[in-house]
Protein backbone atom coordinates (compact mmCIF):
# COMPACT_ATOMS: atom_id res chain seq x y z
CA UNK A 1 0.00 0.00 0.00
CA UNK A 2 1.27 3.75 -1.00
CA UNK A 3 0.73 6.27 1.58
CA UNK A 4 1.54 9.62 1.48
CA UNK A 5 -0.66 13.19 0.54
CA UNK A 6 -0.94 14.14 -3.20
CA UNK A 7 1.78 15.06 -5.22
CA UNK A 8 4.22 13.72 -3.17
CA UNK A 9 5.50 11.09 -6.12
CA UNK A 10 3.69 7.93 -5.16
CA UNK A 11 2.84 7.16 -8.71
CA UNK A 12 5.85 8.39 -10.40
CA UNK A 13 7.88 6.23 -7.94
CA UNK A 14 5.78 3.16 -9.04
CA UNK A 15 6.32 3.84 -12.28
CA UNK A 16 10.08 4.08 -12.38
CA UNK A 17 10.63 1.47 -9.63
CA UNK A 18 8.59 -1.14 -11.99
CA UNK A 19 10.68 0.07 -14.74
CA UNK A 20 14.10 -0.22 -13.49
CA UNK A 21 13.26 -3.74 -12.26
CA UNK A 22 12.12 -4.96 -15.16
CA UNK A 23 14.89 -3.71 -16.85
CA UNK A 24 17.93 -5.55 -14.09
CA UNK A 25 16.86 -8.64 -13.24
CA UNK A 26 17.23 -10.93 -16.50
CA UNK A 27 19.55 -13.37 -14.89
CA UNK A 28 17.67 -13.90 -11.45
CA UNK A 29 15.09 -16.94 -11.51
CA UNK A 30 12.56 -14.70 -10.68
CA UNK A 31 10.69 -12.43 -12.64
CA UNK A 32 8.17 -9.50 -12.28
CA UNK A 33 5.44 -9.69 -14.32
CA UNK A 34 2.47 -7.20 -14.61
CA UNK A 35 -0.90 -7.52 -15.76
CA UNK A 36 -1.78 -5.91 -18.96
CA UNK A 37 -3.33 -3.20 -17.68
CA UNK A 38 -1.31 -2.43 -15.06
CA UNK A 39 2.01 -2.97 -17.49
CA UNK A 40 -0.03 -0.38 -20.14
CA UNK A 41 -0.49 2.18 -17.16
CA UNK A 42 3.16 2.29 -16.00
CA UNK A 43 4.50 2.15 -18.87
CA UNK A 44 2.68 5.40 -19.90
CA UNK A 45 3.57 7.18 -16.86
CA UNK A 46 7.18 6.25 -17.17
CA UNK A 47 7.25 7.36 -21.14
CA UNK A 48 5.20 10.87 -20.20
CA UNK A 49 7.72 11.52 -17.62
CA UNK A 50 10.55 10.92 -19.45
CA UNK A 51 9.37 12.66 -22.87
CA UNK A 52 8.29 15.84 -21.23
CA UNK A 53 11.19 16.07 -19.11
CA UNK A 54 13.92 15.72 -22.08
CA UNK A 55 12.78 18.91 -23.36
CA UNK A 56 15.33 21.65 -22.49
CA UNK A 57 13.52 24.61 -22.65
CA UNK A 58 11.14 22.47 -19.69
CA UNK A 59 10.28 24.14 -16.29
CA UNK A 60 8.36 22.42 -13.87
CA UNK A 61 5.56 24.39 -12.94
CA UNK A 62 3.16 22.07 -12.02
CA UNK A 63 2.56 18.26 -11.90
CA UNK A 64 4.10 16.10 -14.62
CA UNK A 65 1.08 13.21 -14.33
CA UNK A 66 -2.48 13.56 -13.36
CA UNK A 67 -3.05 13.13 -9.71
CA UNK A 68 -4.60 9.53 -9.23
CA UNK A 69 -8.06 9.20 -8.64
CA UNK A 70 -9.30 7.16 -5.72
CA UNK A 71 -7.73 3.78 -5.12
CA UNK A 72 -5.90 1.96 -7.70
CA UNK A 73 -4.81 -1.40 -7.66
CA UNK A 74 -1.52 -2.14 -9.58
CA UNK A 75 -1.50 -5.99 -10.37
CA UNK A 76 1.52 -7.85 -10.78
CA UNK A 77 2.88 -11.63 -10.26
CA UNK A 78 6.07 -13.04 -9.31
CA UNK A 79 7.21 -16.13 -11.11
CA UNK A 80 9.79 -18.47 -9.87
CA UNK A 81 11.72 -20.41 -13.00
CA UNK A 82 8.37 -19.09 -15.00
CA UNK A 83 6.01 -20.46 -12.28
CA UNK A 84 3.57 -18.63 -10.58
CA UNK A 85 5.01 -18.03 -7.37
CA UNK A 86 3.30 -15.24 -5.61
CA UNK A 87 0.30 -12.68 -6.71
CA UNK A 88 0.69 -9.11 -5.02
CA UNK A 89 -1.30 -5.72 -5.58
CA UNK A 90 0.15 -2.47 -5.10
CA UNK A 91 -2.17 0.00 -3.98
CA UNK A 92 -1.82 3.59 -5.30
CA UNK A 93 -4.28 6.50 -4.14
CA UNK A 94 -5.03 9.52 -4.43
CA UNK A 95 -3.23 11.52 -1.68
CA UNK A 96 -6.60 13.39 -1.18
CA UNK A 97 -7.82 10.09 0.69
CA UNK A 98 -4.97 10.84 3.24
CA UNK A 99 -7.59 14.23 4.24
CA UNK A 100 -10.65 12.88 3.42
CA UNK A 101 -13.42 12.65 6.12
CA UNK A 102 -13.34 8.99 7.93
CA UNK A 103 -16.92 8.73 6.47
CA UNK A 104 -15.58 8.64 3.15
CA UNK A 105 -16.27 5.42 1.30
CA UNK A 106 -12.72 5.88 -0.38
CA UNK A 107 -11.28 6.48 2.73
CA UNK A 108 -13.31 3.09 3.94
CA UNK A 109 -11.67 1.07 1.17
CA UNK A 110 -8.45 2.49 1.71
CA UNK A 111 -8.43 1.45 5.67
CA UNK A 112 -9.50 -2.32 4.69
CA UNK A 113 -6.47 -2.87 2.43
CA UNK A 114 -4.10 -0.69 4.33
CA UNK A 115 -5.23 -3.37 7.14
CA UNK A 116 -4.45 -6.40 4.84
CA UNK A 117 -1.20 -4.51 3.67
CA UNK A 118 2.11 -6.38 4.06
CA UNK A 119 4.34 -3.60 2.97
CA UNK A 120 3.49 0.19 3.61
CA UNK A 121 5.23 2.89 1.09
CA UNK A 122 4.99 6.28 2.86
CA UNK A 123 6.47 8.65 0.34
CA UNK A 124 7.90 11.63 1.10
CA UNK A 125 8.76 14.89 -0.22
CA UNK A 126 12.12 15.74 0.52
CA UNK A 127 12.15 18.83 -0.20
CA UNK A 128 9.27 20.05 1.76
CA UNK A 129 11.13 17.86 4.61
CA UNK A 130 14.21 19.80 4.61
CA UNK A 131 13.14 23.35 3.19
CA UNK A 132 9.66 23.59 4.45
CA UNK A 133 9.01 25.91 7.28
CA UNK A 134 6.79 23.97 10.04
CA UNK A 135 3.32 24.51 8.23
CA UNK A 136 4.48 23.64 4.84
CA UNK A 137 6.53 20.92 5.71
CA UNK A 138 3.35 19.15 7.48
CA UNK A 139 0.97 20.39 4.96
CA UNK A 140 2.83 18.52 2.23
CA UNK A 141 3.89 15.37 4.02
CA UNK A 142 1.16 15.29 7.05
CA UNK A 143 3.31 12.83 9.21
CA UNK A 144 0.94 13.54 12.09
CA UNK A 145 -1.97 11.87 10.25
CA UNK A 146 0.70 9.24 8.71
CA UNK A 147 1.29 8.34 12.65
CA UNK A 148 -2.38 7.80 13.60
CA UNK A 149 -2.81 6.33 10.26
CA UNK A 150 -0.44 3.49 10.79
CA UNK A 151 -0.08 3.27 14.67
CA UNK A 152 -3.04 1.00 15.31
CA UNK A 153 -1.37 -1.51 12.42
CA UNK A 154 2.15 -1.94 13.59
CA UNK A 155 1.13 -3.42 17.02
CA UNK A 156 2.25 -6.55 18.82
CA UNK A 157 -0.87 -8.57 17.45
CA UNK A 158 -0.30 -8.26 14.21
CA UNK A 159 1.33 -9.56 11.39
CA UNK A 160 5.10 -8.30 10.57
CA UNK A 161 5.18 -5.45 8.30
CA UNK A 162 7.49 -3.65 6.18
CA UNK A 163 7.02 -0.16 6.69
CA UNK A 164 9.22 1.85 3.44
CA UNK A 165 10.28 5.82 3.86
CA UNK A 166 10.98 6.23 0.33
CA UNK A 167 12.10 10.34 -0.12
CA UNK A 168 11.27 11.70 -3.03
CA UNK A 169 12.17 14.84 -4.64
CA UNK A 170 15.28 15.02 -2.52
CA UNK A 171 17.91 15.48 -5.79
CA UNK A 172 19.48 18.47 -4.09
CA UNK A 173 20.57 16.53 -1.23
CA UNK A 174 22.08 13.23 -2.32
CA UNK A 175 25.18 15.23 -3.57
CA UNK A 176 27.46 14.75 -0.88
CA UNK A 177 27.03 13.11 2.84
CA UNK A 178 26.81 16.25 4.59
CA UNK A 179 23.64 16.87 2.89
CA UNK A 180 22.35 13.58 3.35
CA UNK A 181 22.59 13.75 6.96
CA UNK A 182 20.60 17.02 6.68
CA UNK A 183 17.39 15.34 4.83
CA UNK A 184 17.97 12.01 7.23
CA UNK A 185 17.88 14.54 10.43
CA UNK A 186 14.90 16.29 8.87
CA UNK A 187 12.87 13.11 8.39
CA UNK A 188 13.91 11.91 12.26
CA UNK A 189 13.08 15.39 13.58
CA UNK A 190 9.90 15.58 11.78
CA UNK A 191 8.71 11.57 12.12
CA UNK A 192 9.66 11.59 15.90
CA UNK A 193 6.70 9.63 17.22
CA UNK A 194 7.03 7.44 14.53
CA UNK A 195 10.69 6.69 15.20
CA UNK A 196 9.78 6.27 18.89
CA UNK A 197 7.22 3.80 17.69
CA UNK A 198 9.15 1.99 16.02
CA UNK A 199 11.52 1.42 18.45
CA UNK A 200 9.37 -0.59 20.44
CA UNK A 201 7.58 -2.92 17.62
CA UNK A 202 8.85 -6.55 17.90
CA UNK A 203 6.97 -6.98 14.35
CA UNK A 204 7.82 -4.13 12.43
CA UNK A 205 10.57 -3.24 10.50
CA UNK A 206 11.16 -0.11 8.68
CA UNK A 207 13.81 1.38 6.13
CA UNK A 208 14.40 4.67 4.93
CA UNK A 209 14.90 5.46 1.23
CA UNK A 210 15.87 8.25 -0.49
CA UNK A 211 15.61 8.03 -4.49
CA UNK A 212 15.51 10.07 -7.51
CA UNK A 213 12.92 9.06 -9.64
CA UNK A 214 13.64 12.17 -12.02
CA UNK A 215 16.85 12.80 -11.84
CA UNK A 216 17.39 15.87 -13.63
CA UNK A 217 14.89 18.18 -12.01
CA UNK A 218 16.05 20.22 -8.53
CA UNK A 219 14.36 21.98 -5.81
CA UNK A 220 15.78 25.88 -6.14
CA UNK A 221 13.79 27.82 -3.80
CA UNK A 222 10.39 28.58 -1.96
CA UNK A 223 8.04 30.40 -4.10
CA UNK A 224 4.15 31.05 -4.28
CA UNK A 225 2.17 30.05 -7.18
CA UNK A 226 -1.84 31.43 -7.11
CA UNK A 227 -0.72 32.83 -3.87
CA UNK A 228 0.12 29.22 -2.33
CA UNK A 229 3.19 28.45 -1.23
CA UNK A 230 5.19 25.68 -3.14
CA UNK A 231 8.45 24.18 -3.62
CA UNK A 232 9.95 25.61 -6.68
CA UNK A 233 12.07 23.34 -8.83
CA UNK A 234 14.33 23.52 -12.25
CA UNK A 235 15.59 21.11 -14.89
CA UNK A 236 19.45 20.87 -14.63
CA UNK A 237 20.16 21.50 -18.69
CA UNK A 238 23.42 19.45 -17.68
CA UNK A 239 21.59 16.64 -16.43
CA UNK A 240 19.78 13.70 -18.31
CA UNK A 241 16.22 11.64 -17.11
CA UNK A 242 17.81 9.00 -14.67
CA UNK A 243 16.00 7.50 -11.89
CA UNK A 244 18.01 6.05 -9.60
CA UNK A 245 17.62 3.67 -6.57
CA UNK A 246 14.42 3.02 -7.66
CA UNK A 247 14.59 -0.37 -7.89
CA UNK A 248 15.49 -0.55 -4.52
CA UNK A 249 12.02 0.10 -2.27
CA UNK A 250 10.77 -2.92 -5.03
CA UNK A 251 13.73 -4.77 -4.00
CA UNK A 252 12.76 -4.65 -0.27
CA UNK A 253 9.33 -5.45 -0.55
CA UNK A 254 9.68 -8.44 -2.66
CA UNK A 255 12.27 -9.70 -0.50
CA UNK A 256 10.37 -9.38 2.59
CA UNK A 257 6.91 -10.40 0.97
CA UNK A 258 8.57 -14.18 -0.81
CA UNK A 259 10.02 -14.34 2.95
CA UNK A 260 6.49 -13.88 4.61
CA UNK A 261 5.47 -16.12 1.77
CA UNK A 262 8.16 -18.55 2.24
CA UNK A 263 7.46 -19.00 5.74
CA UNK A 264 3.33 -18.91 5.99
CA UNK A 265 3.51 -22.24 3.29
CA UNK A 266 0.81 -24.75 5.00
CA UNK A 267 2.66 -28.26 6.34
CA UNK A 268 1.71 -29.73 3.71
CA UNK A 269 3.37 -27.70 0.84
CA UNK A 270 6.27 -27.47 2.65
CA UNK A 271 6.53 -31.39 3.31
CA UNK A 272 6.11 -31.54 -0.63
CA UNK A 273 8.46 -28.98 -1.29
CA UNK A 274 10.95 -30.82 0.68
CA UNK A 275 10.29 -33.78 -0.71
CA UNK A 276 10.85 -32.26 -3.94
CA UNK A 277 13.84 -30.56 -2.87
CA UNK A 278 12.27 -27.59 -4.28
CA UNK A 279 13.23 -25.56 -0.85
CA UNK A 280 17.17 -24.94 -1.68
CA UNK A 281 16.78 -23.71 -5.06
CA UNK A 282 13.82 -21.23 -3.61
CA UNK A 283 16.12 -20.18 -0.40
CA UNK A 284 18.86 -19.77 -2.62
CA UNK A 285 17.47 -17.46 -5.53
CA UNK A 286 15.42 -15.70 -2.55
CA UNK A 287 19.35 -14.74 -1.12
CA UNK A 288 20.81 -13.95 -4.05
CA UNK A 289 17.44 -11.28 -4.60
CA UNK A 290 17.80 -9.87 -0.94
CA UNK A 291 21.91 -9.29 -1.79
CA UNK A 292 21.17 -6.88 -4.44
CA UNK A 293 19.39 -4.61 -1.84
CA UNK A 294 21.72 -1.92 -0.93
CA UNK A 295 22.96 -2.02 2.92
CA UNK A 296 23.29 1.86 3.51
CA UNK A 297 19.81 2.80 4.29
CA UNK A 298 19.04 3.46 8.04
CA UNK A 299 16.88 1.17 9.45
CA UNK A 300 14.37 1.21 12.00
CA UNK A 301 12.68 -1.19 14.16
CA UNK A 302 13.27 -4.96 14.13
CA UNK A 303 15.99 -4.94 11.90
CA UNK A 304 16.05 -8.92 12.02
CA UNK A 305 12.94 -8.93 10.38
CA UNK A 306 14.48 -8.04 6.95
CA UNK A 307 17.50 -10.17 7.27
CA UNK A 308 17.07 -13.60 4.81
CA UNK A 309 19.60 -16.17 5.06
CA UNK A 310 20.06 -19.08 3.90
N1 LIG B 1 12.17 16.75 -8.55
C1 LIG B 1 11.41 15.69 -8.38
N2 LIG B 1 10.11 15.79 -8.67
C2 LIG B 1 9.35 14.69 -8.47
C3 LIG B 1 9.88 13.47 -7.97
N3 LIG B 1 8.87 12.58 -7.88
C4 LIG B 1 7.77 13.22 -8.30
N4 LIG B 1 8.05 14.48 -8.67
C5 LIG B 1 7.11 15.51 -9.16
O1 LIG B 1 5.94 15.48 -8.37
C6 LIG B 1 4.79 15.40 -9.22
C7 LIG B 1 3.68 14.65 -8.54
O2 LIG B 1 4.00 13.29 -8.57
P1 LIG B 1 2.89 12.14 -8.57
O3 LIG B 1 3.65 10.88 -8.72
O4 LIG B 1 1.80 12.42 -9.52
O5 LIG B 1 2.35 12.30 -7.08
P2 LIG B 1 1.25 11.41 -6.34
O6 LIG B 1 1.75 11.21 -4.96
O7 LIG B 1 0.95 10.20 -7.14
O8 LIG B 1 0.01 12.40 -6.31
P3 LIG B 1 -1.58 12.04 -6.19
O9 LIG B 1 -1.86 11.00 -7.22
O10 LIG B 1 -2.25 13.34 -6.45
O11 LIG B 1 -1.81 11.57 -4.78
C8 LIG B 1 5.34 14.71 -10.47
O12 LIG B 1 4.57 14.97 -11.59
C9 LIG B 1 6.70 15.30 -10.58
O13 LIG B 1 6.62 16.58 -11.21
C10 LIG B 1 11.29 13.43 -7.66
O14 LIG B 1 11.85 12.43 -7.20
N5 LIG B 1 11.98 14.56 -7.89
MG1 LIG C 1 -0.72 9.50 -8.04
Amino acid sequence: MMVGPDGVGKTTLLATMYYELSRVDNDSPFTLMATADTHQDLQAAYEKLSTIITQPTFTPTGPLLKGTAGIIERQFQLLFNRNPELDFIFCDIAGGIIRAEETNQDVIDFKTRLNQATVIINVIDGSALVEGDPTLANSKNEPQSIYELLSPLLQPDKQPHLLLFVITKCEAWLKNVESQQQLEHAFETQYELMINLLAEMTNTVAVLIPVKTLGCVEFTHIGYQNQVKEMIFVRKPNLPFQPNNTDQPLRYALAFALQQHNQNRSKWNKFMRWLWNENTAFQHALVQFAEERQKNFKIYGNASLIEVTK
